[in-house]
């Protein structure tokens, strides 16, 4: 049988790189269908934090995509996230959690599943029937990891109750407090040192059509916001940079303070200013402005900012 190759969007995050192994797993163990887990770019060091602490090696990078290929597409269902000929593959399965985007083409019925819970995994996990404890445990810490992540540790409105009581179980079969772990995967999050400002940008980033115009909406979830607002002006320098390149009108960045559960927008232009001003019902007069119990991009920025 021909091998799957199962991968998530480009700019992997924890959910979309952990997702592709567990399902690469379950198809091989449980369908008999041998599968390989790819990724679309370098996973983020909280992605790669999670895939050390529970012994997986990054997961070997997919440069392009052919008609000779099968492919399972998790964690995406928005054909700008992958590779531009994606229709040229043959897909067999759709595992998400996200928005019907359209784009993705299927050549027969196939399996095409996406609920809406906050993380991949939960969505797996119904799919599997399997108990928790029925799990390996590197797959088991990296359901929980997923989850935790898409959650911010269930601070997100996202989070369902499903997926708390997943990730609950999860913890308890792995004997892992949830507390401490998900405080260490943000801290590995926190860490930019090594990313440069473009990187930073379009790290957690999605483009999307918000009243005829194309905008990139950035979210840096961090522990510490200070270290990102230390890097405010070459940020919004770099900002004009993206926005040429990558032919955006406008760049939102949020900084999402994962602890204090609040988003400092970096108000750079007067343009984005004005925006935010009425998506948000905010004055802002400075360069940043702070957005309390603003955390999710799907659920709270893209509706604000679409209404
Ligand atoms: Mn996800």
């Amino acid at each position: 049988m021909k091998d799957i190759k199962v991968f998530g969007h480009l700019s992997p995050d924890t959910d979309a790189t952990a997702s592709a192994i567990v399902w690469s797993w379950f198809l091989t163990n449980h369908r008999n269908q041998p599968a390989t887990a790819y990724v679309l770019g370098n996973p983020n060091n909280e992605a790669l934090f999670v895939l050390n602490k529970w012994g997986f090696d990054v997961p070997p990078l997919l440069e392009s995509i052919s008609k000779e290929d099968l492919v399972t597409i998790v964690d995406t269902n928005n054909a700008d996230e992958l590779f531009a000929n994606i229709n040229d593959a043959e897909i067999v399965s759709i595992i998400d959690h996200h928005k019907l985007t359209g784009g993705l083409k299927t050549d027969s019925p196939r399996e095409v599943v996406i609920q809406p819970y906050a993380s991949t995994m939960t969505v797996m996990f119904n799919i599997m029937n399997l108990e928790p404890n029925e799990l390996p445990k590197n797959i088991a810490g990296l359901m929980l990891s997923g989850i935790l992540s898409d959650t911010l540790e269930f601070r997100s409105p996202t989070t369902t109750s499903d997926d708390e009581k997943l990730a609950r179980e999860l913890a308890r079969a792995l004997g892992i407090n949830i507390n401490d772990y998900a405080s260490a995967m943000f801290e590995a999050k926190s860490d930019i040192s090594e990313l440069s400002d473009a990187e930073l940008i379009r790290m957690d980033s999605k483009v999307v059509e918000i009243k005829g115009e194309s905008v990139r909406i950035s979210v840096l979830e961090t522990t510490n916001p200070q270290s990102v607002l230390d890097r405010r002006e070459s940020l919004v320098q770099s900002i004009d940079e993206v926005c040429r390149e990558d032919h955006v009108q406008h760049v939102f960045l949020f900084i999402v303070d994962i602890l204090n559960q609040e988003a400092i927008l970096l108000t750079h232009n007067d343009h984005v200013r004005d925006i935010a001003e009425q998506a948000f019902g905010v004055a802002i007069d400075g360069e940043t402005v702070v957005l309390p119990g603003i955390v999710s991009r799907k659920k709270q920025i893209i509706p604000a900012l679409s209404k």
